[in-house]
């Protein structure tokens, strides 16, 4: 997959993408990541990208004209077959898993770091396939969503992560909440590891921790149980929770 990011500061990139797993994964050709330098599109005299907003207010507006060649740029560099134009933006579709999934399914996806305090509506409708969120706030520019965009979709990426970490893949993509995990040492400041994990009864730790996993989710996350298609055991495992809670006296 081919990753063409479209900034005006390049420069910030360089730290995230070139560590640990992001940088194996460039160096093993998994993912390319290319980073497009917006102000070298630009056609006036002092190479600017942002003017004042039509209408009249504060702030800056980046202008349609350098923003729509780099992303012509980068599609005589990869063509457009299977790509999506994704805007950072605060006003978004809020970024999940399930986004993150449909992109590193596709070749070529070109994400667009705004700037200023927007970016023309004009090159939004025309070059921009999805406006992409990564939360309820706003940053001075699209760059962090972009490396956390590029991040969660690398790592879906068949090889990026090692064999035995894709399988687990499938359990958070379940959409439940992680169970608690523990390694050594056995105890830590007075707290024992849950005898059950070493006990070597296999089936007895499975249930464990989807026990803990919907006990988690049914507390911190109770909107994601909604999407989530339960078991049989799930709904038995729930069924309890319910009981037990029913048997608390709450007045
Ligand atoms: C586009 C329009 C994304 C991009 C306006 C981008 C937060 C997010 C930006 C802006 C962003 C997010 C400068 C307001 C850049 N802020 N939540 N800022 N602004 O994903």
């Amino acid at each position: 997959m081919r990753i063409d990011i479209l900034t005006l500061f390049p420069e910030m990139f360089a730290g995230p993408f070139s560590t640990s797993i992001m940088k194996r994964a460039q160096e093993r050709g998994l993912i390319e990541i290319n980073l497009i330098n917006i102000r070298d599109f630009s056609t006036n005299k002092h190479h600017t990208v942002d003017d004042t907003p039509y209408g009249g207010g504060a702030g800056m507006v980046m202008g349609p004209e350098a923003l729509y060649s780099a992303v012509l740029h980068a599609t005589r560099l990869t063509g457009h077959a299977n790509r999506r134009v994704a805007l950072m933006s605060p006003q978004g579709r809020p970024f999940n898993q399930a986004m993150a999934l449909d992109m590193a399914r596709r070749d070529n996806l070109i994400l667009v770091c705004g700037h200023y305090e927007g970016i023309d509506e004009r090159f939004r409708e025309d070059m921009v396939t999805d406006e992409i969120s990564i939360g309820d706030y706003v940053l001075t520019g699209g760059e962090l969503p972009a490396m956390v965009v590029a991040d969660a979709v690398a790592r879906l990426v068949p090889g990026v992560l090692g064999e035995a970490s894709s399988a687990k893949e499938d359990s958070f993509q379940a959409g439940l909440l992680e169970y608690p995990q523990y390694t050594r040492p056995r105890e830590y400041q007075g707290q024992a590891v849950p005898d059950v994990l070493l006990s070597g009864h296999h089936e007895e730790i499975r249930k464990w921790r989807r026990r803990q996993s919907l006990l988690r989710t049914l507390g911190r996350r109770p909107d994601l149980l909604v999407n989530v298609e339960l078991t049989g055991e799930d709904k038995q495992i729930l069924k309890g929770v319910m009981t037990d809670l029913q048997q608390l006296d709450l007045r």
